[in-house]
């Protein structure tokens, strides 16, 4: 029923279409694929009660036609994946593509609006209060869902296990393996967006901080009420790297440990020690740090951010070998992770005050993570896009 449309024109250089035509597979000049085939999301692999939730709000005619905070972005084509640059050979392994990056491979994408800063406390709050919205974190786990992103078999835990919860990052003591996340990360009770670290928190203070505790179903259904929708992770990177081809970061290539710092990560050692050098241990306000070349804010850093896609580690192969370029891409069919693939998950970018080159280096344009669709951390949040030809 709903339409997912990937076109890969692998005849470009043969023949010659119109401007508002590629190539098809057939070769005959056809439409070029519309941005607004990827709002038809399909909901398979979702969890039937949050798609619901989705479906019940309501676009609110004031906001959607609201382009405030909002950057125009000319569509191009770009060459998407890891960078291959000269001086980084040194680097730490974690602070150069990993092999979800690559290959590189060429993608256009149509123009788009994007939201210039990530969405803030106070935005969310408005549209919690105009919808009455319910956030994922504030549901208990419902176990017959959990259990299909477990393996088979897993015994059903504790109740008190299954109450309204989120993670929180805590630093891990020294000597403790940073590869055991629940050595720096608690399902605290009780933490959502609104009580980012439990009961007795509060976002007061915090209006301007990106929202936190927010699922990717959280993120869909405040940007269906903004009358905008996720980026896909080809629109993301593009507008990462702001007309930049071939750089490690949004601002170039000069390194982040060089004591100036371009975007809200974390300095000192992960996941022990922060030194808080660029004056942020956690969420900064957004717009604490300088805009790319395209006007956008923590594109790098600060939360890491949702998009539209489901994550696959093989999907830039799968491009690569169909060959040509890829149009408007809006990822897989479905999920697929190479090291634990019960979880379909979805696309996060642009990595979050937590990340530096001796971890997950977010920061860098081409850098992937993902997260399963009900999960909401402290350090994930979202921006939103609006197509070019809806206005
Ligand atoms: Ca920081
Ligand atoms: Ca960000």
């Amino acid at each position: 029923m709903y339409k997912r449309l990937l076109v890969i024109c692998g005849l470009c250089l043969c023949f010659n279409c119109k401007d508002d035509k590629v190539i098809s597979s057939g070769n005959e000049c056809m439409p070029i694929p519309q941005q607004s085939d990827i709002v038809r999301i399909d909901f398979t692999d979702l969890n039937p009660a949050f798609v619901k939730s989705i479906e019940s709000i309501r676009e609110n005619a004031s906001k959607a036609t609201d382009f405030n905070g909002m950057v125009k972005i000319s569509g191009g084509v770009f060459e998407m994946g890891g960078d291959i640059v000269e001086g980084f050979e040194d680097m730490p392994k974690t602070a150069v593509p990993q092999g979800d990056e690559l290959p590189k491979h060429t993608v256009r994408v149509s123009g788009f609006w994007m939201d210039e800063h990530e969405v803030t406390n106070a935005q969310f709050k408005e549209f919690v209060q105009a919808t009455g919205y319910v956030t994922t974190a504030e549901h208990p786990i419902d176990w017959q869902e959990l259990k299909k992103q477990l393996p088979p078999g897993t015994p059903k835990p504790p109740d008190e296990n299954l109450l309204p919860a989120s993670l929180v990052f805590n630093y891990a003591n020294k000597g403790a393996s940073k590869n055991n996340l629940s050595n720096w990360w608690t399902f605290k009770k009780n933490v959502n967006w609104k009580n980012p670290n439990g009961p007795g928190t509060s976002i007061e203070g915090k209006e301007n901080h990106p929202v936190v505790h927010v699922s990717w179903y959280d993120a869909m259904a405040y940007a269906k009420w903004a009358g905008k929708r996720l980026p896909t992770e080809a629109e993301w990177e593009f507008a990462m790297r702001g007309g930049l081809s071939n750089n490690m970061y949004p601002w170039g290539n000069e390194k982040t440990e060089q004591g100036k710092h371009f975007a809200n990560h974390l300095q000192g050692e992960f996941p022990y020690v922060n030194t808080v050098d660029d004056r942020f241990e956690r969420t900064a306000p957004v717009k604490s740090f300088p805009a790319n070349n395209y006007g956008l804010f923590d594109m790098a850093g600060n939360v890491w951010e949702w998009t539209n896609d489901w994550y696959s580690s093989k999907y830039y192969y799968e491009l690569k070998l169909k060959g040509g370029i890829a149009i408007n891409p809006m990822g897989p069919e479905s999920g697929f992770d190479a090291y634990n693939n019960n979880e379909k998950k979805k696309s996060i970018r642009g990595g979050s005050f937590l990340c530096n080159d001796y971890w997950c280096s977010g920061f860098r344009n081409s850098r992937r993570m993902r997260n399963t669709p009900d999960t909401s951390m402290e350090h994930i949040g979202f921006r939103c896009i609006r197509e070019i030809n809806t206005k």
